[in-house]
């Protein structure tokens, strides 16, 4: 394997700009960590207003947006915090990758790639980005507003099953193309004073290398735009989003490839070392998925953060209306298959702040009081509008009459209005993971799954993990780190940095083959399934959730 080695003291820097911070992540050639750093965007860059890292715009429903601008201020604030640590050498820095928030967009103003290519490294970023945006509010993964666009496209193409067969998904709000398709309707002076589109992930690669970067095949996939099989953009796709769209989005490439040098921006204010590569960024779910070292098909991971994922890999595209089927960023040869939640966090948030005195321990506690299965108590809670199910803000909370666990004979369920706190948080958590359970089976994702890999702030939380374990009835690892996304893209700025190296694609396992528990991405068991019974009781509850969410979406659903 000589020559597939990374050299001794090079160092690998991955980013993750999220919905609600910017982390960054360096990793030796041992793939250890040797330090990170995060930016909050609400609490230290406070002059944008923004809650959670969003604005949610009340006059239009379901429309929420990022400020652009914030993201280019975070990634300096980011470096000079790195570089004040002196915990790493820029100058040993061979390659950098990055991870972004999935399908968010932002709109280069014609004549951006000039200021582009000549920054200035003695002024910030922020300083020289100010002009260079058609609309300075960038749409992200958590918008709704495009329930319209999505109908029309997927009507233009011949319904929602042949969209998933062309791109590996129906058309979803959040997805770049009905964005896309919305800013052409409804700003057309936006859409028509726009050079280039880029992903959150295209758009940190293009300001690293200083030109706009191509989007990778898999963050590409989150767009309803480019075909899946061939991995270029889509003829019939791109007509039923907006005119002359292709060339405002450049090529596509694959994850692995080198996206360009550092620009010399980098290398002069913060002293990178000016053979540094960019490798392709993508987005924060593939990332994980490579932070993950995710490799076997009855593997599952499941993310808990601002939302909710479950996904694993596959090795054929099995089109489907529900979930979303992307190449897999390091592997060209197969597939992820994913499914995405918008009320993760932020809604365990608002009940722990509501029902558990804005505490984590009591949430805990309480968690751990109520009894597994809720003496048949099921609840749906959905702080935004939620994707999966497509259902309005609201919080729904049935009893089950006649529950005893083995059987759904004879047992019918009462809506009502509120539970105690302990019944309210295990609703709320058996919920999410019954709600996964029952959608990853309908997707045919492995049921019981091999392993599961929990990541995510969530997935330090002991109760969650057990309850994981019970639910979905096979064991759950965690890794050592939560932020599972700058681990990846670090992990994949070494792949990419090894793969330029030997002149072609590599498997990524090189890099950590029979060594994986000596380096950052080693997992560890933290829950097994401890009772059998109650795996198959869950396995009827699941039936009974999912029946009256189909209700609530008939009555409800967008
Ligand atoms: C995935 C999705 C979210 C965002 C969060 O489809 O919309 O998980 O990637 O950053």
């Amino acid at each position: 394997m000589e020559g597939l080695c990374l050299p001794k003291d090079a160092l690998f820097l991955g980013f993750d700009s999220s919905t609600q911070s910017l982390k960054a992540t360096v990793l030796d050639s041992n793939l250890c960590i040797l330090t990170s750093e995060i930016v909050n965007f609400d609490s230290e860059l406070p002059h944008y207003k923004t809650k959670d890292g969003v604005y949610r715009d009340s006059s239009i429903n379901g429309r929420i947006v990022s400020p652009t601008l914030m993201w280019v201020e975070a990634l300096d604030l980011i470096l000079q915090r790195l570089q004040d640590s002196k915990k790493i050498d820029f100058n040993k820095l061979a390659a950098v990758s990055g991870s972004g928030q999935q399908h968010g967009s932002v709109y280069w103003k014609k004549g951006s790639s000039n200021i582009l290519s000549s920054l200035d490294p003695r002024k910030p970023l922020v300083d020289q980005f100010g002009q260079a945006f058609s609309t300075r509010e960038s749409p992200i993964w958590m918008d709704s507003s495009t329930t319209e666009q999505c109908r029309a496209i997927e009507n233009a193409v011949g319904g929602p099953l042949e969209l998933s067969k062309l791109t590996g998904s129906r058309a979803y709000e959040r997805f770049t193309g009905p964005q896309i398709r919305r800013i052409f309707e409804t700003q057309p002076e936006v859409y028509n004073d726009t050079e280039r589109i880029s992903l959150v992930s295209s758009f940190v690669a293009s300001v690293l290398i200083g030109k706009y970067a191509c989007i990778d095949h898999t963050d590409g996939s989150g767009m309803n735009l480019m075909d899946i099989k061939e991995r270029v953009w889509s003829k019939q796709a791109l007509k039923a989003t907006a005119p002359d769209l292709e060339e405002k989005l450049g090529t596509l490439a694959p994850a692995h490839a080198v996206a360009g040098l550092i620009a010399p921006y980098f290398v002069q204010r913060y002293q990178f070392n000016k053979e540094c590569l960019v490798i392709q960024c993508s987005g924060d779910n593939p990332n994980s998925l490579a932070g993950l070292t995710i490799n076997t098909p009855g593997d599952l991971a499941i993310s808990l953060g601002t939302s909710d994922t479950v996904f694993g890999i596959t090795m054929d595209h099995k089109p489907s209306i529900e979930g979303h089927v992307l190449p897999n960023p390091v592997d060209p040869e197969s597939y992820m298959v994913m499914l995405c939640y918008k009320n993760g966090s932020l809604t365990r948030e608002d009940i722990r702040d509501r029902c558990a005195d804005k505490s984590w321990d009591v949430f805990n506690q309480y968690l751990k009081q109520a009894p597994a299965l809720n003496g048949g108590k099921l609840g749906f809670y959905y702080k935004d509008h939620e994707i999966l199910p497509p259902l309005p803000i609201g919080y729904h909370r049935y009893t089950l009459e006649n529950y005893k666990g083995d059987t759904l004979d004879g047992v019918t369920e009462h809506e009502v209005k509120e539970f105690d706190p302990p019944s309210e948080i295990r609703a709320l958590i058996e919920g999410q993971f019954l709600s996964m359970r029952g959608h990853a089976e309908r997707f045919g994702m492995p049921s019981p799954p091999k392993r599961i890999i929990a990541t995510g702030g969530a997935s330090a939380n002991h109760s969650i993990l057990t309850s994981i374990a019970s639910i979905f009835g096979c064991n759950v690892y965690t890794v050592q780190r939560p932020d599972s996304a700058s681990l990846g893209a670090a992990l994949r700025a070494a792949h990419g940095w090894l793969c330029n190296r030997n002149g072609g694609f590599v498997p990524i396992s090189c890099l950590y083959k029979d060594r994986l528990e000596n380096t950052a991405f080693g997992s560890k068991l933290v829950a097994t399934v401890e009772d059998d019974k109650l795996v198959a009781k869950y396995g009827v509850l699941v039936k009974k959730r999912m029946e009256i969410e189909n209700q609530l979406v008939q009555k409800l659903g967008r």
